[in-house]
């Protein structure tokens, strides 16, 4: 039976037939194959205002805007219901929930039989980075929501450009989603379809599959981002030699111009997104955004690890993103925006917690109830987003769109660390900085699950992301830096924001003085900055970061920088139970520098 069709179907054999084959097990009533253009993206809010998921906001206030509300039973990535679906268990690891591939389309299949009724069957070719860049990937996502065609639109490159630079190759990861909620003939629609009981998020690495039911929500749903470009990512990665990793990408430029490009993982919601866009509070010197979320790096013809952004745009925590924690992500979604589980002002804007220092007198909040402050609820979710093309950062790289990407001088592992973790170490060596990615760990906060103050380690921030065994993961990461000369491999740094004094306050402010922090990086990636070796890396001197003009405790500097040799060693114990999780795939070089540590730390007491 032929679907009413619109947009221009692609000749792409692989594509069409899978198309065709969707259609009829979904059987949706329209299908839709998406042009990527500006009529498409309105005709998308349009759509959704029509049907009561979004409401326009004020147009002076916030041009070509959105407010959207999700179900409240669909606020963020679901970890429990995220699975890797490779050939073998051992493949997918002791980190992510498995199923066998069998099982689990047998699973899919029924929940997708007829899934898609009443509603438009959207077909998105996409690009994840610029469209024909060699470091970029394509992929279709095949979706039932006019809210995740508009939000591709932000967060990638869609279209059929993207079907151009495809051509006939079956090169492209297939994406399939649903919101789980298919139409009786007149049923009314619900503002916000999903199957709020039902969710599966799914990985088929071996076939480059990812197939998504129940969720219309972020990383759930908007499958170019965490299911394609880190987790199935990951698995071609490692297949090709190359990184796809949760990081960010800035540009550091000192005050003579010279420039140094940086990546940072850190995990979710620990400041990516603020440092990316940091505004320095050291005289002279820049800081440009490339990327805040994820960077593919492959190898450069010099020999040097090359780094895109295979994003479009920022799919950012809006709670406590204001003028004072982040400008620049504020500017950014000044317009063209959408904003998912914020707050509605009475004029027509959009709040959230921290956004301005006087709480408005009143809101809708995110649930539809009226708001005023004292009324003992936040007015938005805690998880509240606003998607935001990146073009429109103020501090946007003009080489942020670079096909060939830009050369990586130093990566930064870090966690929150009330202790132990000094502001920043550098590692000795390439090896020694896969251990200390290695074991990247957070102390749980009140608003994580588990006991306040638990160490939880999250390697690499890639433990919801990594689509294959972590232990080989870790043996990637090895292999990759045999693969050039050492000096043409970036420098790799560990760092924490975070530490307290022992009264419990933050001793470092944070913020834009972190460029304090990589004017010292840029200085050692070019051979200089005051440094000393230590038993966990090496480490600046006092002296080796600027703090001309620093609010700083007396004292403070010389205990960020202090190796406290009994937490470290307390802290070795948890790396072995960390460790003993990855069995015989632990790779051996991980456990020697382990003992490395140890021994230098003995040697040091
Ligand atoms: O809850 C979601 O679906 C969003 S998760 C997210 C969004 C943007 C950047 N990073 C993340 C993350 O969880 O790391
Ligand atoms: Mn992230």
């Amino acid at each position: 039976m032929s679907v009413p069709t619109t947009g221009s179907p692609a000749s792409n054999p692989t594509l069409a037939t899978w198309v065709e084959a969707t259609a009829n097990h979904c059987q949706p009533d329209r299908i839709h194959w998406c042009d990527g253009s500006p009529g498409e993206y309105q005709e998308m809010l349009r759509l959704m205002v029509q049907a009561g998921t979004a409401i326009p906001l004020d147009e002076e206030k916030r041009p070509g805007s959105i407010f959207v509300r999700s179900d409240p039973g669909d606020v963020a990535r679901v970890e429990d219901r995220t699975f890797i679906c490779s050939a073998s268990q051992a493949d997918a690891g002791p980190t992510n929930n498995w199923k066998s591939p069998d099982e689990m389309r047998a699973i899919m299949g029924q929940l997708y039989a007829g899934c898609m009724k009443g509603r438009t069957m959207y077909v998105i070719p996409y690009s994840m980075g610029p469209v024909g860049s060699p470091i970029a990937g394509i992929g279709v996502e095949i979706t039932d929501s006019a809210y995740v065609v508009a939000n591709m639109h932000t967060m990638t490159r869609v279209g059929t450009k993207v079907l151009d630079v495809l051509g006939d190759s079956d090169h492209f990861v297939r994406g399939l989603h649903s919101v789980g909620a298919p139409l009786k003939d007149g049923q009314p629609d619900s503002p916000w379809p999903c199957d709020p009981t039902n969710k599966y998020i799914t990985h088929f690495p071996d076939t480059r599959e990812i197939q998504s039911y129940g969720s219309g929500y972020g990383g759930n749903a908007l499958l170019g981002k965490k299911c394609h470009a880190l987790r199935i990512a990951s698995v071609q990665a490692r297949d090709e030699g190359w990184l796809a990793e949760h990081m960010l990408i800035l540009k550091l430029t000192n005050p003579e111009g010279k420039v140094h490009y940086v990546t940072g993982a850190f995990p979710s919601a620990c400041g990516k997104t603020n440092l990316a866009m940091l505004i320095p509070t050291v005289p002279g010197w820049k800081v440009e955004t490339i990327g805040d979320d994820i960077a593919w790096m492959k190898w450069g013809p010099d020999g040097r690890l090359y780094a895109i952004n295979p994003e479009a745009g920022f799919f950012g925590v809006a709670p406590g993103t204001s003028m004072q924690s982040n400008p620049n992500a504020l500017l950014t979604a000044r317009a063209n925006s959408i904003f998912t589980n914020c707050a509605l002002t009475p004029d027509g804007d959009v709040w959230w917690e921290q956004m301005t220092e006087k709480e408005p007198a009143s809101l809708m909040d995110w649930i539809r109830r009226p708001w005023h402050p004292g009324c003992g609820r936040k007015a938005s979710h805690p998880n509240a987003r606003f998607t935001t093309p990146a073009r429109q950062c103020p501090v946007i790289a003009p080489e942020w769109e670079d096909p060939k990407g830009v050369p990586i001088s130093a990566m930064l592992f870090g966690g929150r660390r009330a202790g132990v973790v000094p502001l920043v170490c550098e590692a000795f060596t390439w090896q020694h900085g896969v251990f200390l990615g290695s074991i990247m760990s957070s102390e749980t906060t009140a608003a994580a699950a588990g006991k306040v103050g638990e160490l939880r380690f999250d390697p690499f921030a890639m433990l919801p992301f990594c689509g294959y065994h972590m232990g080989d993961y870790f043996a990637h990461w090895l292999r990759m830096g045999g693969r050039t000369s050492p000096e043409k491999l970036p420098r790799i740094y560990y760092v924490n924001w975070f530490r307290r004094s022992p009264e419990g306050g933050f001793l470092w402010p944070g913020y834009g003085d972190n460029s304090r922090v990589l004017k010292w990086i840029f200085e050692r990636c070019e051979g200089r900055g005051e440094a000393v070796q230590t038993a966990i890396g090496t480490l600046p001197t006092p002296a080796g970061i600027d703090t001309a003009g620093l609010d700083a405790a007396p004292g403070a500097m010389e205990e960020l920088l202090r190796v406290d040799v009994d937490g470290w060693l307390a802290n070795c114990e948890q790396i072995d139970t960390h460790y003993a999780r990855f069995a015989e795939k632990l790779p051996q070089a991980l456990r020697e520098e382990l003992a490395g540590l140890r021994q230098r730390l003995q040697a040091s007491r």
